[in-house]
């Protein structure tokens, strides 16, 4: 019993990962001639079970690996970690792990970063740190599974089904080393087939099931022998010695320890060695020949001691220590035992120590040392109540982290919920802002557009007025005076009050003037129509200067203008002085055109407006008529002089129907009373005609 617990490499908890590692190689070396990889490739066997013999051959090719390409340099460091994890050397393995973990992510290589996972993973464990071991090496399984290596994923699935089995999950730990043993057989490498069985028996003996532990051995064995493996074959041994002492078959389990030992030491595989060498004392010690224990207990503590493993050591020294109380060495069986459990103590390894003191007090009773079997009693209690608060402790860090680890996530998630509403209250506020910005932009450019429309309309509209006013001007000037024509009069004479609808007294006394220019058709004849018009305008210039700003002066036709005066100047010769400043002042000028002093001279005819015939009024029309009529007496008389009617003789309306048919007569029957004004001068004959 005692021994059992202490067959470390062969039973115990601890090296269920470490055997994934321990695989044999044969042991041919090639020349440095081969490529590298494959040079790696054959250390590698060796370094499963030698270690100490492939670190040197790994060493010397370090120069070269280091400058190789990644897959081999990667490779490299791989089995440089595992000679050293091998040899105990757990700090530079670590860093080797380190950095291979360093260069997958650099290079962004799955396959290097689940490596040294795994390696760290070995390392932890090996420095019994199962929790964090088991946790890297299912991060590394992941890994691995994104990969196509083959040889990877096969070690990985190994690794953590091994793992699972640590942790108590052995549903787990069967689907994963099934999955191994598949892909294994899948690939037909023997290799990879030995180890996947390997560990599934010894998983088999865990959960109890030997028969299909026993199942395997065979197919497993082949398969070693097929990779001419002794290492791998031992391996297989060992596993059987485990079923065969559960199931109690002691010559099956004492043949397997023996052929395994001799496998090993074939190949040189001390620490190998060492381990089956305590199982064979462990398993004289359960078979009670305490004798063939202590022999192969010395010869293990001579196999250890080079290998400078404080574990194996403590082991040895305890399974020596049980086979001298056992021939009745009491006080040598002591010492070796004590040495044994202060290997453990230094090691911290407690539970081991705790096991350890139960058998030694149980030994010390066999052997009759009551005494010695109570104080061991009293320390095996120390330590389980030592164990027990410190599990307790543990459970209540672990506890304790788990509930800081929950409230911390807690606040990460308030943290980020909170910082998700504000970050949302400063997007809807920017929003908010850009949508503002968006108006303000949008009615600057509207305010714009319509005072440029509003501008534009403006200037339309004044351009439209000045139009109109062009327009207008157009309709009631005469384009070549400007005087207004005759539809201008015409209109306005129409918007005066109808005759006789307005008393003749309230009437303001004004006058109507008819002047035709004297034998202008000469003027256009002789010095041409250009000449012509130059003496129209010139009339026109000078009747506006003659006569009063309110007096409407109007182009009546070709040479013939008409003057409306609203109020003529009173007395009885008013209207005649205006006549004779006309006559005179139209004579005197003189019109410059193409340098010759043009004159004319111009007849008038006129009559007071309103023109009243007895209470009766008569209508523009016929007070028009009839200074017409006065006009051509005065062309008839000799021209350059005015005629205007003054009254009427006989204030009935026959009478005006008369005069309005021939003025001339009229006025020679005295019906009609005329003014004549004479023009000043005659012109000169050329000009008369
Ligand atoms: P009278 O003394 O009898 O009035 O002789 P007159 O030559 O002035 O008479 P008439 O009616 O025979 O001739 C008028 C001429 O005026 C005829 C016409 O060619 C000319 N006339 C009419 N309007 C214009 C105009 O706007 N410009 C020019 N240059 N001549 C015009
Ligand atoms: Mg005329
Ligand atoms: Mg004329």
């Amino acid at each position: 019993m005692f021994a059992v617990l202490h067959c470390a490499f062969a039973r115990s908890r601890s090296h269920a990962l470490a055997l994934a590692l321990c695989a044999a190689a044969p042991i041919a070396f090639a020349s440095g001639a081969l490529p590298l990889d494959q040079r790696i490739a054959e250390i590698r066997e060796l370094n499963r079970f030698v270690p100490e013999r492939a670190l040197p051959k790994l060493e010397a090719l370090e120069a070269e690996a280091r400058n190789a390409p990644l897959t081999q340099r990667i490779e490299f460091l791989n089995q440089l970690a595992v000679a050293r994890h091998g040899l105990g050397h757990h700090a530079q393995s670590f860093a080797l792990a380190n950095e291979l973990i360093a260069i997958g992510r650099e290079h962004d290589h799955p396959g290097a970063l689940a490596k040294g996972l795994l390696m760290q993973g070995y390392s932890a464990f090996a420095q019994h740190r199962p929790g964090e071991a088991h946790r890297l090496i299912w991060e590394a399984e992941k890994l691995a599974n994104t990969t196509g290596d083959i040889d990877l994923r096969v070690r990985a699935a190994i690794s953590s089904g091994e793992s699972h089995a640590e942790d108590g999950n052995l549903p787990s730990a069967l689907e994963r080393l099934q999955a191994a043993a598949t892909l294994a057989r899948q690939q037909g490498q023997p290799v990879h087939i030995v180890m996947a069985l390997n560990s599934l028996v010894r998983l088999y003996a865990q959960m109890r099931e030997p028969e299909k532990g026993f199942g395997l051995i065979d197919e497993a064995l082949a398969a070693a022998e097929k990779a001419r493996s002794p290492g791998r074959m031992a391996t297989i041994r060992n596993a059987e010695y485990g079923l065969a002492i559960d199931t109690g078959q002691r010559e099956r389990a004492l043949r397997a320890l023996q052929e395994g030992l001799a496998l090993e030491r074939s190949i040189g595989a001390t620490k190998r060695v060492a381990v089956s060498l305590i199982n064979l004392s462990d398993f004289y010690l359960k078979t009670g020949d305490y004798k063939h224990a202590a022999s192969y207990a010395e010869q293990a503590v001579a196999a250890a001691r080079p290998l400078n493993d404080r574990k194996l050591d403590a082991t040895v020294h305890l399974n020596l220590g049980q086979a001298y109380l056992g021939t009745g060495r009491l006080a040598e069986g002591k010492r070796q035992i004590e040495l044994g459990m202060a290997g453990y103590e230094e090691i911290g390894d407690k539970p081991e120590l705790q096991t350890a003191l139960v058998e030694y007090g149980l030994a010390l009773e066999r052997a009759g040392d009551l005494p010695g079997a109570l104080q061991a009693y009293h320390r095996e209690r120390k330590i389980s109540n030592e164990l027990f608060e410190r599990r307790r402790q543990q459970a209540m860090l672990d506890l304790q982290e788990k509930y800081e680890g929950d409230k911390k996530q807690r606040q990460i998630e308030l943290l980020r919920s909170e910082n998700l509403i504000k970050s949302t209250e400063i997007d809807n506020r920017r929003l908010q802002q850009r949508v503002w910005w968006l108006l303000v932009a949008v009615f600057a450019l509207a305010a714009t557009v319509v005072g440029l429309l509003y501008r534009k309309v403006r200037h339309a509209n004044a351009q439209l007025h000045e139009k109109n006013r062009e327009l207008k001007q157009q309709s009631v000037r005469d384009p070549l005076t400007g005087l207004y024509n005759r539809r201008h009069f015409l209109e306005y004479m129409r918007a005066l009050p109808a005759a006789g609808q307005q008393a003749p007294d309230a009437a303001p006394a004004g006058a109507l003037f008819l002047l035709d220019v004297d034998h202008f058709k000469n003027i256009n004849d002789t010095y041409g129509h250009a000449a012509g018009d130059a003496v129209l305008t010139t009339i026109a210039a000078r009747l506006c200067e003659i006569l009063r700003e309110t007096d409407m002066i109007v182009r009546w036709g070709g040479e013939e203008f008409l003057a409306y005066l609203p109020t003529a100047p009173g007395g009885k010769s008013g209207l005649d002085e205006v006549a004779e400043r006309i006559l005179a002042g139209i004579g005197a000028t003189v019109v410059d055109h193409g340098g010759m002093a043009l004159s004319v001279n111009v007849s008038i005819g006129y009559a007071p407006f309103p023109l009243a015939v007895g209470k009766q009024e008569l209508a523009w029309e016929r007070v028009v008529n009839l200074v017409d009529m006065a006009l051509y007496m005065a062309k008839s008389h000799g021209r350059n002089r005015a005629y205007g009617v003054r009254g009427f003789a006989d204030d009935r309306p026959a009478s005006i129907d008369a005069i309005e048919q021939n003025l001339e007569h009229a006025w020679r029957a005295g019906q009609v009373e005329l003014s004549v004004v004479m023009g000043e001068r005659d012109l000169p004959r050329a000009a008369n005609g």
